[in-house]
């Protein structure tokens, strides 16, 4: 019998994180977070803007300005897409679409405006009780991300953020109301977004500000291993307190071809996975660091303080799946003046076979059906893509239409790809496209970079009537979601 791709199991669905698309940063009793401190300054350019954001968010000064201003002005994360106060309307839009599965992030300054406060603000556990119980009205699942990049500010200020092991105490205490209020709503739990953004985008992944750290790697490496240890304890607490719910990790995954067969660029594309794809995972699936870490800590000066039983934790804490976002792939050499190319949270080394998107990064299909694979081969855990997609400009005709042709072939292309790693073999559980409404992109902190298949009418200062449309690629996404994938 010929293999026919996606089961009636499978999970159609989308996803944004709350930083990106809730707004309303100061409603509903929220703390300030990190996120709420990541700033637009109107006289940079796009190129600037990206790599001050990427590289280095701001200097001490500035932070502490940033903290005390209440404008939305210079802050579109602040801003989003006013999510809070519209959610009702998206998911009315999302489920016409007939997206299966949701994901969002939990805003942790919402469930605690400090971190380190005794008690929950009851408000903002209602907004998630109300926001998941819509989900569940139109029979969606619920994927939600416990940090996806932003903590309450106050952890940082007061005591140093991830650096300070103490913020396990407090990230336990998060995770035990989330599971005990929030358990019944949700399906799928993901304590970290692409928890190897430590390494490539600091500032997110971990609170560091480059330029301020005296040892950076040193300090990337032991707030990882904090969050390694809030991971594994977020399973096993989930495991007793919401059993039959599934705990996962999820990467960033920057896919590497070596870009030659010469054996050189053959040991630097295992090295390159290594050091920025399989750690991570490796500790958190497999529940130990790695052997091949020790040359590179030992390299770099790197040692890691641990307690007594910190690696039983991770021993015991292994995750129920694995996950990952897909956008791009890069190849590996070490050939002096190989041409490079951005891609997300990195810049990497151009692949002459594929086309960039407006960003630069590389579309590569197939190199989903490759990645899909080589994960599944590695951990034989069931797999979910938590986010995928094309950033693209758009534009809104007068009669309320936005024709994107080069988004539908993106997802048509990448889905193909996708089936056939099924038939291949991989155990896939859903697909989260990536910003299924429009929000304020990640790198470069504008709306101009448009992700969604539902139009928001906001430009890059804010203004415009927030109004939604539907794009092609949502009467596009509904009909492959009807035919289960079958029709493309
Ligand atoms: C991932 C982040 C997302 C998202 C996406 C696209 O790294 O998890 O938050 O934004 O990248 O990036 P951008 O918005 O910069 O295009």
């Amino acid at each position: 019998m010929k293999p026919t791709g996606f089961n009636s199991e499978f999970l159609w669905g989308g996803a944004i994180a709350c930083s990106q698309a809730d707004g309303g940063f100061k409603e509903g009793g929220k703390g300030v977070s990190t996120q709420d401190l990541r700033y637009l300054d109107s006289k940079w350019t796009p190129e600037e803007i990206e790599e001050k954001h990427q590289n280095n968010p701001f200097s001490l000064d500035e932070f502490k300005a940033a903290l005390q201003e209440d404008s939305t002005e210079y802050y579109p994360l602040r801003r989003g897409i006013n999510f809070y106060n519209n959610y009702k309307e998206d998911l009315k839009l999302m489920a016409e679409m007939g997206l299966e599965i949701f994901r969002t992030s939990i805003s942790w300054s919402r469930i605690f405006p400090n971190g380190d406060d005794e008690s929950p603000n009851e408000e903002g556990i209602q907004f998630y009780i109300d926001l998941f119980s819509e989900c569940k009205k139109y029979n969606m699942k619920v994927l939600a991300t416990m940090i996806h990049y932003d903590i309450p500010v106050n952890l940082v200020v007061k005591y140093g953020g991830w650096k300070n092991r103490e913020i396990i105490k407090f990230f336990e205490r998060y995770v035990t109301v989330l599971y005990e209020r929030l358990g019944e709503y949700v399906d799928f739990w993901l304590p970290f977004n692409e928890i190897n953004a430590a390494k490539f985008s600091p500032w997110d992944g971990v609170c560091l500000i480059p330029g301020n750290e005296e040892h950076m790697d040193q300090e990337i490496f032991q707030c990882l291993h904090h969050q390694f240890l809030c991971s594994a304890k977020a399973v096993q607490i989930g495991h007793r307190m919401v059993p039959g719910k599934k705990i996962g990790a999820m990467i960033a995954r920057f896919t590497t071809y070596p870009a030659t067969c010469k054996p050189e660029d053959n040991m630097q594309a295992i090295l390159d996975d290594q050091y920025s794809n399989w750690l991570y995972l490796d500790v958190m699936a497999r529940g130990s660091y790695p052997k091949y870490i020790n040359r590179y800590f030992e390299e770099l000066n790197i040692k890691i303080a641990m307690d007594e039983g910190d690696l039983e934790v991770l021993q015991n804490g292994t995750v129920d799946f694995v996950s990952f976002s897909y956008y791009f792939s890069q190849v590996s050499t070490n050939i002096e003046g190989w041409e490079k190319t951005a891609g997300n949270l990195i810049i990497g080394k151009k692949n002459p076979y594929l086309e960039g998107s407006e960003w630069g990064w590389q579309i590569d299909s197939v190199g989903l059906r490759f990645t899909l694979n080589q994960v599944y081969d590695r951990y034989q855990l069931p797999i979910i893509i938590a986010e995928n997609g094309l950033g693209a400009y758009d534009t809104l005709t007068d009669s309320g239409e936005v024709h994107d042709p080069y988004r539908i072939d993106y997802l048509r292309k990448h889905i193909k790809e996708m089936k056939e790693a099924v038939i291949d073999g991989v155990e896939l559980l859903a697909y989260t496209m990536w910003g299924i409404i429009d929000i304020v992109s990640c790198g470069p902190l504008t709306m101009d970079k448009r992700y969604g298949t539902i139009y928001v009418d906001l430009d890059n200062g804010g203004n415009g009537s927030g109004k939604r449309f539907r794009k092609d690629s949502f009467y596009w996404y509904k009909k492959c979601i009807e035919s289960n994938g079958e029709d493309l």
